[in-house]
C-alpha cells in the first residue's frame, strides 16, 4: 500500500500559518514583518536587524516607543514568538521599564499588575525599584553578592533554565533585558518554547499534565537573604505579591490570553512538586519536563549580545538561562519584567501548532 505522501513541507506550513495569524494578517495597520527581520528558528524568535540586506526598512526601538499600535503589534509579536530582540536599540532603564508595563497593558493585564520589584532588592536603589541589574557579579541588587563564581566552580548549567518569578502568585507576563557592560565573548542568553514544549508531548501526557498544578517556590532567594540577614523585598509588585515564603500553586499547562495557545508552565528554578502526585512520581515527571526543555535544542534560540540590543519576551509561554561561561570579565545588564494575570488554563484553548493549522486550512 503506497503511504500518502505529505507534500508540503512541515517547516513552511507552520511559517505560513504563521504569517497568517501573526500581525501582518490582523486588523492591525503596523505592520512589524515589513521591516528588516528573520525568524531565529520556527518554534521561537524573531529579530528585528539593525541593517537591511533585502531593501525593507529597518525598525528601531525608538520608531516603537510610546506608539500605541505600534506597542500592541510588538506585544502580539513576543506573545507568539516567545522572544523577540532588536539590533538596534539605544533604550534608557526607565524606557524599558515603560516599555514591558506598556505591552501587558495593551494585553489585557488586571490593573492592579504593575511592575515586578524583585525580592532581592533594597529600598532606594539608583534606578529605581523596578529594574533589575543582572549581573555575574551580583544579584539583582549589589549588596547580594554573589559567591566567587569561577566557570569549573559552578553547577550543571541546566540548571539555569527558569521563567522568572514563578514563585509569585502573579507572575510576570512581558520581560526585558539589555546587556550594558558586555564581555567581548561569552554570556549568551537562551530561550526556549513553552508551546514547542508542550505540542511535543503525546496526547496521554498531555492530557495527565493538564489536571495537575505545581508549587513553585523561590528558595534560593529565601537563602540568600536568611545568609544576609535581610528580609525580601515586599509587596512586590501587585497586592497577592506578598509574604516572605515565596511559594504559590500554578497550573502546569498554562494558556497564553494573548495567543489563546497552551504551554507547560514548569521550570527547574522554581517549580519544586506535582501536588497531585507522590514525592516519587513527582521527582520524576519534573525531571523528564525539565530535560525536555533543557536538552532540545530544536526548540530553544541562543542570542549573542552586541551593543545597544535588547529582548523582549514572554514568561508566560518560554524558559531561558543565562551563559554563566565568564571568569574574570564582568557582565552586567538591566532587566524590567512586568506583572500580568494569575496563570490558568482555558480548557477550550489549544497548542500553537494545532492553532496555526486550523488558521492555514481556514
Ligand atoms: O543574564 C542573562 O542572560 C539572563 C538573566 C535572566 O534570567 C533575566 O534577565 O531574567
Ligand atoms: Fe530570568
Amino acid at each position: 500500500m503506497p503511504v500518502a505522501v505529505q507534500e508540503q513541507n512541515p517547516v513552511e506550513t507552520i511559517k505560513a500559518a504563521l504569517t497568517k495569524v501573526s500581525v501582518t494578517e490582523t486588523n492591525e495597520s503596523f505592520d512589524l514583518r515589513s521591516y528588516s527581520h528573520f525568524d531565529a528558528t520556527p518554534s521561537i524568535g524573531t529579530e528585528f536587524r539593525a541593517y537591511s540586506p533585502n531593501g525593507k526598512p529597518t525598525l528601531s526601538i525608538r520608531d516603537i516607543l510610546g506608539n500605541t499600535e505600534r506597542e500592541k503589534a510588538l506585544g502580539r509579536l513576543v506573545s507568539e514568538r516567545g522572544v523577540v530582540f532588536f539590533r538596534d536599540a539605544v533604550i534608557s532603564p526607565d524606557e524599558q521599564t515603560k516599555l514591558v508595563e506598556s505591552l501587558g497593558r495593551l494585553g489585557g493585564k488586571p490593573s492592579t499588575s504593575k511592575l515586578h520589584v524583585h525580592p532581592l532588592t533594597l529600598g532606594g536603589s539608583e534606578l529605581g525599584d523596578e529594574i533589575s541589574m543582572i549581573s555575574n557579579k551580583y544579584i539583582f541588587d549589589n549588596h547580594f553578592k554573589r559567591d566567587d563564581f569561577t566557570v569549573l566552580k559552578r553547577k550543571f548549567h541546566a540548571y539555569l533554565w527558569h521563567s522568572d518569578i514563578t514563585f509569585e502568585p502573579v507572575p510576570s507576563d512581558y520581560a526585558s533585558l539589555q546587556i550594558r557592560k558586555l564581555p567581548k565573548v561569552g554570556g549568551d542568553t537562551l530561550w526556549a518554547s513553552a508551546y514547542e514544549a508542550y505540542d511535543r508531548l503525546s496526547p496521554a501526557y498531555k492530557s495527565l499534565l493538564e489536571g495537575l498544578t505545581a508549587t513553585h517556590i523561590g528558595q534560593g532567594f529565601i537563602d540568600i537573604a536568611r545568609k544576609q540577614n535581610t528580609t525580601l523585598r515586599e509587596p512586590r509588585g501587585a497586592p497577592e505579591n506578598v509574604g516572605q515564603h515565596l511559594s504559590t500553586v500554578h497550573p502546569v499547562i498554562r494558556t497564553n490570553p494573548v495567543t489563546g495557545w497552551k504551554g507547560l508552565f514548569v521550570n527547574r528554578g522554581f517549580t519544586k512538586k506535582i501536588n497531585e502526585l507522590t514525592q516519587h512520581e513527582s521527582d520524576n515527571l519534573l525531571d523528564f519536563l525539565f530535560e525536555h526543555i533543557s536538552a532540545n535544542h530544536d526548540l530553544q534560540v541562543r542570542f549573542r549580545w552586541e551593543e545597544n540590543n535588547l529582548a523582549i519576551w514572554d514568561n508566560r509561554s518560554t524558559f531561558h538561562s543565562a551563559t554563566e561561561d565568564l571568569d574574570d570579565v564582568e557582565r552586567v545588564g538591566t532587566r524590567s519584567v512586568s506583572l500580568g494575570e494569575k496563570p490558568y488554563l482555558d480548557p477550550k484553548s489549544t497548542g500553537r501548532r494545532e492553532a496555526l493549522l486550523k488558521a492555514q486550512s481556514q
